[in-house]
């Protein structure tokens, strides 16, 4: 747990030194996202907020019901149907209570299962409905881990692997994804179906995605894989801790950002700094140096604008404190991973 604070501080370190070494823009966005796990950890409690995300028509709503054993979702043949988030919560959860209100969600349904989870119902994401989709890519990043659907139809639509997904691969950990409405189907063409998404997820850059096969709302009997899915959330997302998970990755991806923007992710070549130094003066020579060790951006703008001694020294020491505070990041985000991540598989 504490180490999730040393993580926090870190980032907080890392977006202090990277000024005039990272673009303003970046280090804007670092400090958003340093400011909302801050906010997420003040909100831990027992619950993790799992949201289902999806194309239309996907089944969303109908598998927030089929969880639910009631419904409590409005659904429909006719698409877009959900306009607004709709929140599943744990009876008695004070703190998931206040983070779902803090997302500016009203709809709020409280059920008194004991499981550790709540489940928000979204709009689709590839709306022809702007809002739907202003108010999908708002929430999204929010939830602690998020039920990826997919319907047999739409399953490789680009609005979801391109503008979602390949983008996000990091957050492995934190996602689950489902193929729904395989009642449609016979054994054959459910496996053709599972296998064809689970190597478009990889081509999308998820190592071994497992997708889990389900019918929320069949057209005859009772929903299937219903179960399975469940001891999915149980184990790879509850007993995971995947709001920690979340928490770790957000400050890890913000770290790197700001570490890419100055180059110092992957470290420094040996001898590139006496090299800036032995050529500062020599505006071709030191243009090929920065060039060679991967440096752009604000920092290479400030070394080919100071004059050789005192000022280039003093950029160069910025830049070894803010590697040596990445560094340390990096160890910190590693270590809360090992700790909280050690159930999934
Ligand atoms: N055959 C079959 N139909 C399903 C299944 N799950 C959902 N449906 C149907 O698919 C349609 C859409 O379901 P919804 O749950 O409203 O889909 P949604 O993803 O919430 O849609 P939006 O709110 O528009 O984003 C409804 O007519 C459901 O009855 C399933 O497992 N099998
Ligand atoms: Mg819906």
């Amino acid at each position: 747990m504490s180490d999730l604070f040393t993580a926090l501080d870190l980032l907080d370190l890392v977006i202090a030194s990277s000024d005039g070494l990272a673009s303003e823009g970046d280090r804007e966005v670092a400090a958003q996202t340093a400011a909302s796990a801050r906010s997420r950890r003040e909100y831990l409690g027992d619950a993790i907020l799992i949201a289902i995300a999806g194309g239309t028509g996907s089944g969303k709503s109908s598998l927030l019901n089929a969880i639910a054993g009631d419904a409590i979702a409005s659904t429909s043949e006719l698409r877009p149907h959900t306009d607004e988030p709709l929140a599943w919560i744990p009876t008695g959860d004070p703190v998931v209570a206040a983070f779902v209100a803090d997302m500016g969600i009203d709809a709020v349904i409280e059920h008194e299962d004991a499981r550790g989870f709540a489940i928000l119902d979204l709009p689709d994401l590839d709306s022809i409905d702007g809002r739907h989709r202003a108010l999908v890519e708002r929430l999204v990043p929010s939830a602690d881990a998020i039920i990826w659907l997919f319907d047999p139809v739409k399953y490789h639509d680009p609005s979801i692997h391109r503008d979602f997904l390949a983008d996000m691969t990091d957050y492995q950990r934190v996602f689950l994804f489902v193929m729904n409405k395989i009642d449609r189907f016979d054994d054959a063409e459910r496996e053709a179906v599972v296998a064809h998404l689970t190597g478009i997820l990889e081509v999308d850059g998820f190592a071994d995605p497992a997708v889990i096969p389900i019918a929320a709302a069949p057209r005859e009997g009772t929903p299937q894989g219903i179960d399975r899915l469940r001891d999915a959330i149980e184990l790879r997302l509850v007993d995971a801790r995947a709001d920690r998970l979340k928490i770790v990755e957000d400050i890890r991806e913000a770290g790197r950002r700001l570490a890419a923007d100055a180059n110092v992710w992957n470290g420094t070549a040996d001898g590139t700094y006496d090299r800036i130094r032995e050529t500062a003066g020599d505006a071709e020579k030191l243009g090929v140096v920065l060039t060679e060790a991967g440096i752009e951006g604000p920092l290479r703008d400030s070394l080919e604008a100071s004059s050789p001694g005192d000022e280039i020294e003093d950029l160069l020491i910025c830049r070894s404190e803010f590697a040596a505070t990445v560094a340390a990041l990096g160890v910190a985000c590693s270590s809360v991973r090992q700790r909280e991540g050690g159930v999934v598989a």
